[in-house]
């Protein structure tokens, strides 16, 4: 389920996003002159025409739901987390926030969302907050299920650990919903210059609800079968289409939605889906931990999965399947 302005309903899906202020939607890409085409299979997420797919992953989820995923660029995964692990969660990103309310230099802070910076040994300062109490979250067998299935293998790694706490702001308007700018977090670098769409390159993610999520709750906005979108006019653009909208980072303005959800529910998007945080009218913060996966053999790996020295204390909250997603053991 997913809100749009503060009306509840259920979403009817389109390829395309319904209104584009400032840009242009274009229509599906041709091959022509040195533009390499997009296969419609592969922006239509056929899973049988990608090539390394494969066919011992576990199907956890119907192929019509991942079907959908392809087409809508998102899916829900109710109670990823049990009651028990949203409240050991809730209570360890709680535990972040000083006593005095003091918010250090490095956290991030806007309209009301918070996202803690952790400090390095090495005077460094990163957004991954891999405490011993938030580790088993990284180790979640159903999440890591539902993400082979999508990637199309069981080798996969986990990366992002970030987290956000979204307080009560009555600042803005109800007709400007989002707190951010509509952006894209791609797996594909700036250092390159286009998206390739293929499996390989795919990463699925998004963000553990430790909260119930109700309408103007602060849920993440998203812009469904934006993803298809963003593929299809970069591609359109020719050699440089990884580029356009800033890098993507400011996506024209268009008509987003609201996912809602319950404490436990992971709301899993595809990396080139345009999204934003929103403004959380309600009493109640809305707690989140970002999670995102991708192929071991992704073609950017190195970028994203940086080597990490872990103590005894995470080492120790870290199962079998958690050493192999985070790296420190091989598939
Ligand atoms: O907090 C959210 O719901 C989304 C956050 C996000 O997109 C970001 O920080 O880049």
């Amino acid at each position: 389920m997913a809100t749009s302005g503060r009306h509840v309903y259920r979403l009817s899906w389109s390829s395309a996003p319904r209104k584009v202020i400032n840009g242009k939607v274009r229509p599906p890409p041709a091959a022509s002159d040195g533009v390499a085409p997009v296969s419609q299979a592969r922006l239509n997420g056929d899973m049988a025409s990608y090539a390394p797919y494969d066919p011992d992953v576990a199907r956890v989820l119907p192929e019509a739901e991942v079907s959908q995923f392809f087409e809508r660029g998102y899916l829900v995964v109710k109670g990823a987390a049990s009651a028990q692990e949203v409240e050991a969660y809730g209570r360890a990103v709680l535990g972040l926030l000083p006593r005095d309310l003091t918010v250090p230099e490095e956290w991030h802070a806007h309209a009301g969302r918070f996202k803690p910076y952790r400090r390095r040994p090495d005077g460094s300062s990163d957004d991954c907050i891999d405490i011993p109490e938030l580790l088993p979250l990284f180790c979640n067998r159903r999440l890591y299920e539902v993400a082979a299935q999508l990637l199309g293998t069981g080798r996969v790694r986990i990366y992002d650990g970030s987290v956000g706490i979204t307080m009560r702001n009555l600042s803005h308007g109800y007709g400007s919903p989002r707190s951010q700018d509509l952006h894209v977090d791609a797996s594909v670098p700036t250092e390159a210059d286009d998206f390739s769409g293929t499996l390989e390159e795919l990463q699925v993610g998004g963000c553990l609800y430790l909260t119930d999520v109700l309408p103007d709750g602060g849920g993440i906005h998203i812009v469904p079968g934006g993803h298809r979108w963003v593929l299809e006019t970069a591609a359109a653009n020719g050699p440089g289409g990884r580029h356009l909208y800033h890098d993507w980072k400011r996506v024209p303005d268009q008509e987003s939605v609201e996912v809602v959800g319950q404490a436990g529910d992971f709301a899993m998007l595809h990396h080139l889906m345009p999204h934003a945080a929103s403004h959380n009218r309600r009493p109640a913060a809305r707690l989140a931990v970002f999670l995102r996966y991708i192929r071991e053999d992704h073609p950017y790996a190195k970028h994203y999965l940086l080597p990490r020295n872990y103590n005894d204390a995470q080492l120790s909250a870290v199962d079998d399947l958690g050493r192999r997603l985070l790296g420190l053991d091989p598939w």
